[in-house]
């Protein structure tokens, strides 16, 4: 009799918190590179440490009530006012838990610092660079090495740390792919770097995790890890003009992104739709010295201010 009550009293919690827990996000649990293994260690440490708080607390939210209901004649000690036992208890062991939260976090954060390359011990192959802009509402990936450019879709060989340095040709937002590690911000002018590797073949999906007004919410990719054979025959066909896309399989036809074509696009907003995946080869002649990513980042140097005396007259009515 006793024992049914207890069990009706955590009935409807049991139930809510599945209900809760089946609309979670799985992606950050279910990570496919090493900096997402890293922070998925450090969620479950640090949620598992966190329930030792909250475990007992819930628990005597709602034993007490039921203990001291009204007709249980429970003991009744109106002088009693100090307890060694309960005083350690709730000081102890949320400053321990303080402590080793803390100190993970340090450490997890050091570990997976966006921009310390992925350590040798975790790959032994050559990393690559891939240059990330961020455009009104979709992304453009540079491959430097490779001389080519994709929107939309971002294409890297597996067990290979990929190093992206990333800006914003517009507004700021942030470069995500879940599943493979952390975010970073893009932002006009900067460039953050972010490193990042891939476990295995697969499609990942990637977002602006910024909320950035009109239009952003088209502003999604897909990354997609192949084999490195794979990889470099996507990069040859790229190059010859003609390569499917790496998702659907359909064919993309590649153009040139001359430093005209790029201004045109980037100048182009897609308000309320996704931008098709497009690739590029791209003329490092057409570019300044270190080519279109440079010349992105180069656009946002202020113009220097003119000599002052002789021109100052000049000067004031502007260009
Ligand atoms: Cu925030």
């Amino acid at each position: 009799m006793r024992n049914r009550r207890y069990l009706r009293l955590f009935t409807i919690p049991l139930l809510l918190s599945l209900v809760l827990l089946g609309g979670c996000d799985a992606a950050l649990l279910n990570p496919k590179g090493y900096i997402g293994h890293e922070i998925k260690t450090l969620i479950v440490i640090s949620v598992c440490l966190m329930l030792i708080v909250v475990i007992p607390a819930i628990f005597m939210s709602l034993y007490f009530p039921f203990k001291y209901r009204e007709g249980n004649n429970a003991k009744y000690s109106p002088n009693w006012d100090f307890s060694m036992k309960i005083e350690t208890m709730v000081w102890g062991v949320p400053i321990i838990i303080i402590l080793i939260l803390g100190s993970l976090t340090y450490y997890y954060t050091h570990k997976v610092e966006p921009s310390n390359p992925i350590p040798a011990h975790v790959s032994s192959e050559k990393p690559m660079t891939i240059q990330v802009v961020a455009l009104k509402w979709k992304w453009l990936f540079i491959y430097p090495e490779q001389g080519i450019a994709t929107v939309n879709q971002v294409v890297f060989p597996e067990k290979t740390p990929v190093k992206f340095a990333i800006t914003s040709d517009t507004t700021i937002t942030s470069f995500f792919i879940p599943q493979l590690g952390s975010q970073i911000y893009a932002m006009a002018g900067m460039e953050t770097k972010l490193h990042l590797m891939a476990d295995e073949p697969g499609v990942f999906q990637g977002t602006a995790a910024n909320f950035i007004g009109y239009g952003y919410s088209y502003m999604l990719f897909k990354a997609v890890s192949k084999t490195r054979a794979d990889f470099d025959a996507w990069v040859a066909d790229v190059k010859s003009g003609q390569a499917k896309d790496q998702v659907t399989g359909d064919s993309v036809n590649v153009s040139s992104l001359t430093p005209a074509a790029y201004q045109e696009f980037r100048l182009k907003e897609n308000m309320a739709s996704f931008e098709p995946v497009a690739f590029y080869n791209l003329t490092p002649s057409q570019y300044g010295k270190d080519g279109l990513f440079e010349d992105i980042l180069e656009s946002y140097i202020p113009e220097p201010k003119p000599q002052a005396a002789s021109h100052q007259s000049a000067s004031v009515g502007g260009h």
